[in-house]
């Protein structure tokens, strides 16, 4: 019956022009950028990390810009969709059209799965070895390169980079441990964390060393490295609502109500089930309501508070409903209404060189000056 009344509802198909910070831009981050300049001739790969329920959002364009401008000419990039275990699968088949489209390659995968990241492993073997041959040609044995492999994980912040480095670790190093274990006897197994992980934006603050994650061809190499934000230039306000859905902005840049109001937004198109049993089975435009409805469950007193509480659940991914929700709105737009191709063009147009200010005939730099223009807000982003 109420299905029947309620049955005309219709969502809001434009969110509210609320006024936003539109930047999360770090001094760190400018440091890690500065440090991938540095190491990208030695790599092989990047390994970019985005978060697969905002795969718009959390594309950051900087990257996009060191690997076609040719800063690292021998590196391949792989983009990996991380949270894949929170994402629906209609935004996962969105992805395979948009990235057969551009002729790259991704992959989707849950970080903390190690069935999924032993595949990974695979993959990274098989493309040492295509470098290898092509480079040496067909030897024989376990001949590799003279560094290893070195892979770069990279992506925004909060989307999973250290999980992966420590499940790939913990995998890679199982596989020797299990031959060790044949010849030495038992070996005891625990898992051990080599980077720090947590569930806000900006844990790691610098760029680890090498950590090798596996033997093949005397080794594959990666460097864990902080999550970088995006410049002020290519950020809107609908990127920086999705961002702190995902939690890979700071928690507090956005109003508690408005990220709740956007998550009801992005629902309303895509189901209402997801938090109907807050409103009595009744989809709502109205934010307010479904606070209430968090208030009444959950014993939280004021708005701000239920707020918290129900984006949280959702950053987690909600147990309790198993419902997935994507919050990039682009992913569940025609082909008409949105182009991926153009979108990737237009953010490389838009960021324009950055990287190379060259400093004024004359002008000399202190190292104080250098110091405050690194801890310094968005520089020239
Ligand atoms: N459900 C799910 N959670 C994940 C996955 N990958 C990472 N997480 C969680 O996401 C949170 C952030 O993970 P981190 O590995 O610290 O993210 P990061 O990219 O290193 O973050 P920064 O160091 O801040 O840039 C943690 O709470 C992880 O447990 C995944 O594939 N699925
Ligand atoms: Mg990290």
């Amino acid at each position: 019956m109420f299905r029947r009344c309620y049955s005309n509802f219709v969502p809001r198909y434009a969110f509210p022009d609320y006024r936003l910070p539109l930047t999360d831009f770090k001094g760190h981050q400018m440091r890690a950028i500065q440090r991938f300049k540095q190491l990208l001739p030695q790599l092989n790969l990047l390994l970019e990390l985005r978060d697969s329920r905002a795969p718009i959002s959390t594309r950051n364009v900087i990257f996009d810009d060191l690997m076609v401008n040719k800063r690292g000419e021998n590196s391949q990039r792989l983009v990996l969709y991380t949270k894949s275990d929170l994402c629906p699968k209609e935004t996962i088949d969105k992805l395979k059209l948009w990235h057969s489209r551009m002729g790259d390659e991704f992959m989707t995968l849950d970080c903390r799965s190690t069935k999924e990241v032993r595949n990974l492993i695979r993959i990274l073997e098989w493309k040492y070895d295509e470098i290898v041959k092509q480079s040496l040609g067909d030897v024989a044995g376990n001949e590799g390169l003279p560094l290893g492999y070195r892979i770069l994980v990279a992506g925004m912040p909060n989307v999973g980079k250290s999980t992966l480095v420590n499940t790939l670790r913990f995998v890679g190093s199982s596989k020797t441990r299990n031959l060790s274990e044949s010849i030495h006897g038992s070996v005891s197994h625990r898992r051990r964390k080599v980077a720090k992980t947590g569930g806000q934006a900006g844990v790691t603050r610098a760029t680890s060393e090498c950590i090798r994650i596996a033997d093949h061809r005397g080794g594959i190499y990666l460097y864990d490295t902080p999550g970088v934000s995006l410049p002020g230039r290519v950020t809107t306000r609908e990127k920086m609502l999705s961002l702190s859905q995902c939690g890979c902005v700071k928690g507090t840049l956005v109003d508690p109500i408005i990220q709740a109001d956007y998550l009801l937004y992005v629902m309303n198109l895509q189901d209402t089930d997801a938090y109907t049993h807050y409103t009595k089975g009744v989809p709502t435009n109205n934010v307010y309501k479904i606070l209430s409805g968090v208030r009444k469950a959950t014993g939280i007193k004021d708005d701000n508070g239920a707020a918290i509480h129900w984006i949280d659940k959702w950053r987690q991914g909600s147990r309790e409903t198993k419902q997935k929700t994507s919050f990039d709105v682009e992913t569940l737009l025609d082909d008409q209404s949105f182009s991926y191709r153009n979108l990737v063009e237009r953010e490389l147009k838009q960021l324009g060189p950055w990287l190379h200010v060259a400093p004024k005939p004359g002008q000399k730099t202190s190292k104080q000056a250098l110091r405050a223009k690194n801890s310094n807000q968005l520089f020239d982003l």
